[in-house]
């Protein structure tokens, strides 16, 4: 296929993939999602904390043949920080008009990122690929503890943290508009590992951000490991919380 030549403007989208230990993943993806977007618009931005198993050589070897790939390294920080990193460069240094998180292990199917897309193109200014809104859905391979979490974890955001008009609060699949990320002020959400997600909601919302959702199909990943640990789910309960407080002082001041 031809590529649009114009590898000097910013890209319209740019993909923010947060990697740790995605070896078996991270080509297979890279490939993908470049074959899905081949114009010079799209970039696609790895944010690799030092895996030790050498996923960010794999980038680096796989972004020599495509100038579209890049990665930023940096020391293992958490989820919540890579995030920061990534859409700070996709923003800063790589001038992105959109922001498209997702996870590396294909539990975001990257085929859905055209119909969040052209959410966003409709008038949104942030789409979340919904696991729970009518027609999305969760892998059956899902233990029923898994579910009960997502769930009710879920269910917890909405009324603790006051996202009621959102139903998949946790989701790591999102096209973001750059205005609104910066107007959520999104380098300076300080959350370390998964809350991250939430804060950037609450943030977003706040500020008004036209939020939708559209279903996605959630599939479990067939390679690589979960890093999701008890310390990620002690800081997201607080978080809510502080989330609330936030808004009750801000209620209070008004
Ligand atoms: N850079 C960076 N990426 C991370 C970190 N923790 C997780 N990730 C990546 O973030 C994405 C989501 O993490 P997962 O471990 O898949 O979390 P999950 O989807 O809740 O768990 P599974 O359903 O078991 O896959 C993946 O692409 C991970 O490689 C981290 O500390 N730093
Ligand atoms: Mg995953």
């Amino acid at each position: 296929m031809l590529r649009r030549m114009s590898p000097s403007t910013n890209p319209r989208v740019c993909f923010v993939i947060p990697t740790y230990n995605e070896a078996a993943n991270i080509t297979p993806l890279l490939e993908r999602l470049t074959a899905l977007h081949p114009g010079d618009d799209t970039a696609v931005l790895v944010v690799d904390d030092q895996s030790p198993d050498g996923t960010g050589d794999l980038v680096r070897a796989f972004a020599a043949g495509d100038p579209r790939v890049h990665l930023l390294e940096g020391p293992p920080r958490g989820l919540g920080h890579a995030y920061v990193r990534g859409m700070r460069h996709a923003l800063d240094a790589l001038g992105a008009e959109t922001v498209v998180q997702m996870d590396a292990d294909f539990s975001h199917d990257p085929a859905d990122a055209h119909r969040l897309l052209d959410r966003l193109a409709a008038g949104a200014d942030a789409v979340i690929g919904s696991r729970y809104v009518a027609g999305g859905a969760i892998d059956d391979r899902w233990s029923p503890r898994r579910r009960l979490l997502s769930h009710w974890g879920n269910q917890l955001t909405r009324w603790v943290a006051g996202l009621r008009h959102v139903h998949d609060c946790t989701a790591g699949f999102r096209a973001i508009r750059a205005a609104a990320l910066r107007s959520a002020d999104v380098g300076r959400v300080s959350a370390r590992g998964y809350a991250f997600n939430v804060v950037l909601l609450h943030r977003l919302s706040r500020g008004g951000a036209r939020i939708v959702e559209e279903p996605i199909y959630f599939r479990e990943r067939d390679r690589g490991q979960t890093k999701l640990g008890l310390r990620d789910v002690v800081e997201y309960l607080l978080v809510i919380w502080r989330l609330r407080l936030a808004d009750l002082i801000r209620s209070r001041r008004s």
